[in-house]
Parts: structure tokens; sequence; C-alpha cells
């Protein structure tokens, strides 16, 4: 018969060789924090993201036996990935900013194969047959939630995971088993206390009090996740974002501590900061070309040049004025249409 305890220690070795730098592991049932998610989820936080409310994976979130029958346990695991090198000020004129989680090379592919070699590793050691499954990002599984359930850290006020001593720059990823692994105890120390200054600096004002934020407002899903027109309103206060955000988690004092620059999950395929104008010279093909491999891929092309006239609007750039006169003409995607006659209107205004 397999040796539980001994195989929970054996996974944790063999997840930090892989790099892993945290490893929990919690009951599956019950979903801790199911019920926020669902006032989330009708208060309609989460914008356009229509895969978050499906019923199938409401029902997923809320049980893991629907995704794996006979579950047990969740094996929680942390990521590091480099902090940005730059601070908090905008990127200077002509030039937009990425999220520092997105000039290395795609997480979820790098994460994946580490955990297809932990799966088999945890087979390797089982005696007998047993089930796993393993996701990164894209599974119906409330991942920050059942990370601080299986003690690897606590959602901080920006609703950031944070991992006391080593702050929020992780990526998570889960393991889901029908093994009944020892389960570790929840964190349950509020990593925040009386600091607030993530609800003060977000440039959109979309941290909420109960440790999530209104989606549909935060610059990330408004770059990344978010297709079509963006508000006016909301326009104006995305400021230099070309694709993320990263504000809520840089001044955060849980980050001052520097990871050492070797954390980063994959090699960098992006600078911190992209000159805006050439963009508009890149057409569909040339765009996958450049940027295919890399996580800009996500937003493509409409959403990115979307993104970059907005930028260029609000640095009130004058010789980008051809270039979006140009786009404004030629292009057909509602999103970057609105975009572009907005920059220029903020610039001729100006
Ligand atoms: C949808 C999504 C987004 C949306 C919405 C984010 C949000 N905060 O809700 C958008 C596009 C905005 C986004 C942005 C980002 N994301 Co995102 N995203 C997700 C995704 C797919 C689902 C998150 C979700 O369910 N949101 C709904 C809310 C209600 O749930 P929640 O955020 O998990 O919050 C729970 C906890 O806060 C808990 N809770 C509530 N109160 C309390 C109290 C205590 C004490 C505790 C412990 C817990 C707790 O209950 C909530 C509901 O279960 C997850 C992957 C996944 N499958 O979980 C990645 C994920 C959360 N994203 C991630 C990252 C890296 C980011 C960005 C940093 C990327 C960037 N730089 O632009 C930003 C961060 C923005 C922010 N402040 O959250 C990481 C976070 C890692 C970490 N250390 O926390 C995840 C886990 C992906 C991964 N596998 O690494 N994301
Ligand atoms: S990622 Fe940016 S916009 Fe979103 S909550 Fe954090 S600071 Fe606010
Ligand atoms: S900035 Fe302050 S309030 Fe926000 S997550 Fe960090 S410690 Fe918590």
């Amino acid at each position: 018969m397999t040796d539980l305890l001994r195989l929970r220690k054996d996974i944790e070795t063999e997840a930090k060789h892989l790099g892993f730098q945290h490893v929990g592991v919690a009951s599956a049932f019950p979903a801790p924090h199911y019920k926020d998610f669902c006032e989330w989820i009708e208060n309609n936080y989460h914008g356009t993201m229509g895969y978050l409310a499906r019923e199938d994976t409401l029902a997923k979130r809320g049980d893991p036996q629907l995704i794996l029958e006979g579950c047990q346990r969740i094996l929680s695991l942390a990521f590091p990935y480099s902090p940005p090198q730059s601070g908090l000020s905008p990127a200077p004129r002509g030039v937009g900013r990425i999220s520092t989680y997105a000039t290395t090379a795609d997480y979820h592919q790098i994460l994946w194969e580490k955990l297809a070699k932990l799966e088999a590793f945890i087979r390797q050691q089982v005696d007998g047959p047993c089930k796993l499954i393993s996701y990164v990002d894209t599974g119906p599984v409330l991942e920050r939630s059942f990370a601080a359930q299986s003690g690897i850290g606590s959602a901080g006020k920006n609703s950031n995971l944070i991992i006391q001593g080593y702050g929020s720059y992780f990526f998570l990823a889960e393991i889901l088993t029908d093994l009944p692994l020892p389960v570790d105890p929840p964190f349950t120390r509020d990593l925040c206390g009386t600091c607030q200054r993530c609800v003060d600096a977000c440039p959109t004002n979309c941290i909420l009090p109960n440790r999530t934020i209104d989606a549909s407002r935060c610059i990330s899903y408004l770059t990344i996740e978010h297709k079509g027109i963006i508000q006016d309103e909301l326009k104006a206060l995305m400021g230099t974002w070309l694709f993320g955000c990263d504000v809520c988690q840089i001044i955060c004092p849980h980050n001052s501590q520097q990871l050492p620059a070797d954390q980063a999950v994959g090699e960098r395929v992006l600078p911190e900061m992209l000159e805006l104008e050439p963009l508009f010279a890149l057409d569909d093909h040339s765009f996958k070309t450049k940027f295919g491999q890399t996580p800009l891929a996500r937003a493509k092309r409409d959403g990115i040049l979307r993104n970059a006239a907005i930028i260029l609007g609000n640095q009130r750039c004058a010789s980008a004025l051809p270039a979006l006169k140009n786009a404004l003409e030629s292009e057909s995607d509602p999103g970057l249409q609105d975009a572009c006659r907005w920059a220029i209107h903020q610039i001729e205004a100006s």
C-alpha cells in the first residue's frame, strides 16, 4: 500500500525540483469561497468573460468531483515569475507598457509540461491506479481560493494570492486527484492589515472591499480579455498599459523584496516597453510572425492596436496622428476604429 505521508513529501521534493516553489494540499470539498465567486458572477463583475458564468463551469468550480470523479484532494503549486523592472511611472511618449508576466514565453505551456512530469512521477510512486488531472489557469478551478486553503498564502485586498516572505509574483497550478493525501492547514492570517495601498493606487478604482475586483473595469481585463469598444471613461484611466497591468502588485509592500532574476518562468520574448507607432504598420500576417509566439497573441492584432491607439491618445502623441488617421480609414474592427477616433480627438483638442 502507498505510504501517503511519504508520497506527499516526495511530491513536494519533485515539484520543487521542477521549479514550483510552494506546494500545498487541500480537501476538494467544500470548494472555499465558492459563494463569493457566485455573488461575483451575479454582480456581473466578470464583464464579457462569459466562460466564467457558464452553467457547466460554474458547477465545476463548486464541485471538483464534476471534473474528476472521486476527486479527494487538490494539490496547489506556485511558480515564481520575474518582478517588473520598471516602477510605477508611465511609459515615455510613443511607448506602451507590457505586464511583466507577459514578457516571457507563455507560462501555460511551460507549466503544463512541468505538470505532466509531476503527474508521471506521482503515477510511478503509487501502487495501483490513481486519477490525476492538472490545470494551469484555464481550468474551472478556484485557483487562488484552493491555494489559500492548502496553506500556500492569502488573498490580498487586490485579490492576488500573496505568499508570506515572497510576494505575489507567482503563477498558480493544480493537480486534482483521488488520492487521499494528507491535507495542509489553511493559511488564515490576513497579510494586508490596515494597508490599502493597492486600493488607492488602482487607476480604475476597481478593487472591491471583499478581496475581489470589478474585473469589467480592470486594465488587465480591458487590454487582454475584452474585445471591442472600451468606454471613454475607462480609456482615459488606462494610462500607458498596452497589455495587462501590474500597478496593484508593484505598490504592494509584500513585493518589495526582489526575487532573483533567474526565477523567470521562461525565456524573455518581449520588452516591458514597446514602441507603439510601428505596430500600425503590421498586417495580420506580420503581427502573427512577430507576436504569434508571445502572450500578446491572446489580444490579437485588433486588440493590441486598439490599446496602442488609446495610449497614444492618453499621451497626446501628435506624431502618431498620420498612423491613427490611416488606421481609422482602413481598419474595420469597431473597437479599433473607436479607439483611433477617440485618440485623434484627444490629440487635436490638446
Ligand atoms: C478571470 C481571471 C482574471 C480576470 C479577473 C481577475 C480577478 N481578480 O477576478 C482579469 C482578466 C482581470 C485577471 C487579471 C489578472 N490576473 Co488573472 N485570472 C483569472 C482566472 C482565470 C479566474 C479568477 C477568478 O475566478 N476571478 C473571480 C474572483 C471572484 O475569484 P478570485 O480572484 O479567484 O478570488 C477568490 C479569492 O479572492 C477568494 N477570497 C475572497 N475573500 C477571501 C478572503 C481570504 C482571507 C482568502 C484567503 C480568500 C478570499 O474568493 C474569491 C472567489 O473564490 C484565474 C485562474 C483561475 N482559474 O482561478 C487567473 C489568475 C487569478 N490570474 C492571475 C494573474 C497573474 C493575473 C494578473 C496579475 C495578470 C496581469 N498582470 O495583468 C492580473 C491581476 C489582476 C487582479 N488584481 O486580480 C493568476 C494569479 C496568481 C496570484 N498570485 O494570485 C491566476 C491564478 C492565473 C494563474 N494560474 O496563475 N485575471
Ligand atoms: S491590475 Fe491594475 S486595474 Fe486591475 S486591479 Fe490591479 S491596479 Fe487595478
Ligand atoms: S498593497 Fe497592501 S492592501 Fe493591497 S494586497 Fe498588498 S498588503 Fe494588501
